[in-house]
């Protein structure tokens, strides 16, 4: 049959443009899954909005829990220890002005108060039953730091001194990740899940660190932020020898979204971001001084996460 050109020339346009279109899409937001092609393509615009009305009304349930003043020790691993093996087991000791605070899991609703656990800069690990060792495993042979401050349930960390707490050790014959836990003589192991709280770690060293000076620790966001969670999402971070701007020192947490313009953090205290869009997103964070340099301390000043918004 033939197809008169007009239509020919027509249909290869519509082929063309709705390529064109798909690439388009893609670009926009380049880490968009399959499962979230479906949402209608558009910029994001992102708005501070102030802390929400549940996190407000969970505050309120929780009694005084929330001007409670912890205060963490690290028992394990020992400041400068080396560790054999990779599997290594973090022990916390728990102190200070509690007013009624208790990290613990709730089973019914799997949300609770937690630690946040920092091996190196990766993303922080939650950490509920503090009687029981946490075991970070599979960490690389190397030197490593571990950096742990108690939060709320949804995951504000606590403020006042004496919170964090950060440590350097090192681990000698130590994990891959892409290997199953072995022992000493290279057999797999039997059972080598204990039922303890734990995560395998992805591979990582620790940074040249300056405990006495500015860091700044990355905490929220992370992960998989689904249906209710994704709007708003918060922003919050650990500062170490450094006052911001607005609580009366000289520095500045900058932010950038999706590699976006950047923003000023001036106060320590987290923000709630809302208007994000369905796919995968990174949250950049660096620390800066008045002038707006970077401040550097052993490349920790400076993360970006990536995360998921599934709404
Ligand atoms: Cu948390």
């Amino acid at each position: 049959m033939r197809i008169p050109r007009f239509f020919l020339a027509f249909g290869l346009g519509c082929t063309a443009m709705l390529l064109t279109a798909g690439c388009q899409q893609t670009s926009e937001n380049a880490n968009t899954t399959a499962t979230t092609n479906a949402t209608p393509p558009g910029a994001q615009s992102l708005t501070v909005i102030p802390r929400p009305q549940k996190i407000i009304d969970a505050m309120k349930a929780r009694g005084e829990q929330d001007d409670a003043k912890p205060a963490l020790k690290i028992a394990m691993p020992a400041k400068n220890a080396t560790i054999n093996g990779s599997t290594v087991e973090v022990k916390l000791a728990l102190s200070g002005d509690l007013k009624g605070y208790m990290p613990h899991k709730d089973p019914a609703t799997g949300k609770g108060n937690h630690i946040h656990v920092i091996l190196d800069n990766q993303p922080y690990e939650a950490y509920y039953e503090i009687n029981q060792p946490f075991e970070l495993r599979n960490v690389t042979e190397g030197k490593h730091t571990l950096r742990v401050f108690a939060s709320r349930p949804w995951h504000e960390s606590y403020k006042n001194d004496g919170n964090f707490q950060m440590v350097e050790f090192s681990v000698k014959g130590g994990g891959d990740a892409s290997k199953p836990t072995t022992t000493k003589d290279g057999q797999t192991m039997a059972s080598p899940t204990p039922a303890r709280e734990g995560k395998d770690m992805a591979r990582s060293s620790g940074g040249n660190v300056d405990p006495a000076k500015p860091l700044l620790t990355y905490s929220r966001p992370k992960g998989e932020y689904k249906d209710q969670d994704a709007d708003p999402i918060m922003i919050d971070f650990w500062l170490s020898n450094a006052k911001l701007q607005g609580d009366g020192g000289q520095y500045r947490v900058r932010y950038s979204i999706d590699g976006g313009d950047a923003k000023f953090l001036d106060k320590w205290e987290p923000i709630w971001l809302s208007g994000w869009i369905n796919g995968k997103h990174t949250v950049k964070l660096d620390l800066v001084d008045k002038d707006g340099n970077p401040v550097n301390n052993g490349g920790y000043n400076s993360t970006v996460r990536e995360i998921t918004v599934a709404r």
